[in-house]
């Protein structure tokens, strides 16, 4: 059975089992989830019980269900040894893991749908101090990025050695809420010349927004 993922276009978290599954050639059916349509259709009681959390991405190998993007990118590391993510040595695993948990821990939560609608419906917070709020924990956690990819001997043309895993697999989609926020990206070139060489790639040009079969079009206001 063709393995299914429940994702959303603009969705960071799914754009990463998208990219990861691309990277590692694995075929997959993309199930959409729409985050927004209706209250969002991660709310309702069908895809509740396929997964609690109500967030997508939800991977399914069709007898079991994974949820969280990382655990999902582990098992398809553990399932299929080709185009490796991670790196051989303990040490440089350690280091790629602990980046990209930079991203998709410390970074992505804080501007999540669900975060951004808590300001504006149940504390009142302003469409610009929201968007204020997006861009400092954004701008905070590009900034350690850049210092710590900046500085260390392993970034090559990807951001471990010469070949995408699993720091890029978490950056690229950081970036485009990042652009989608209208930041300006200056401060970090290091960042940025990674970003722009996985966009190169096939397997991140076809897990992109404007790729995705319920993709709306770039203008559209949907959050990440
Ligand atoms: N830690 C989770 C995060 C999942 C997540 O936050 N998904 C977002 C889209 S990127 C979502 O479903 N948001 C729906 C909502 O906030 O209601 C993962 O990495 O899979």
């Amino acid at each position: 059975m063709k393995t299914q993922l429940y994702s959303f276009w603009r969705s960071s978290a799914a754009f990463r089992v998208r990219i990861a599954l691309n990277l590692k050639g694995l075929d997959y059916e993309v199930i959409p989830v729409h985050l927004l349509k209706s209250g969002g259709e991660q709310s309702s009681l069908d895809y509740a019980k396929k997964n609690p959390n109500r967030l997508v991405p939800l991977y399914s190998n069709g007898t079991h269900t994974i949820h969280q993007s990382l655990a999902i990118i582990e098992y398809l590391e553990e399932i299929q040894a080709s185009s490796p993510l991670l790196p051989q040595a303990a040490i440089d695993r350690a280091w790629v893991r602990a980046v990209a948990m930079d991203i998709a821990i410390d970074i992505h939560p804080i501007n999540n749908l669900r975060v951004l609608r808590y300001l504006i419906k149940n504390l009142g917070v302003s469409a610009d101090a929201k968007e204020a709020w997006g861009q400092h924990w954004m701008s905070l956690g590009l900034a350690s990025l850049e210092k710590q990819l900046g500085s260390d001997s392993r970034v090559g043309r990807f951001a471990y050695g010469d070949q995408p895993g699993l720091i890029d697999i978490c950056l690229v989609p950081q970036i485009f809420n990042a652009l989608s926020a209208k930041m300006t990206m200056e401060a970090y070139p290091t960042v940025m010349k990674i970003f722009n060489e996985c966009m190169k790639l096939p397997a991140f040009i076809e897990a992109s927004w404007e790729k995705q079969i319920d993709a709306e079009g770039s203008n559209s206001s949907t959050a990440p």
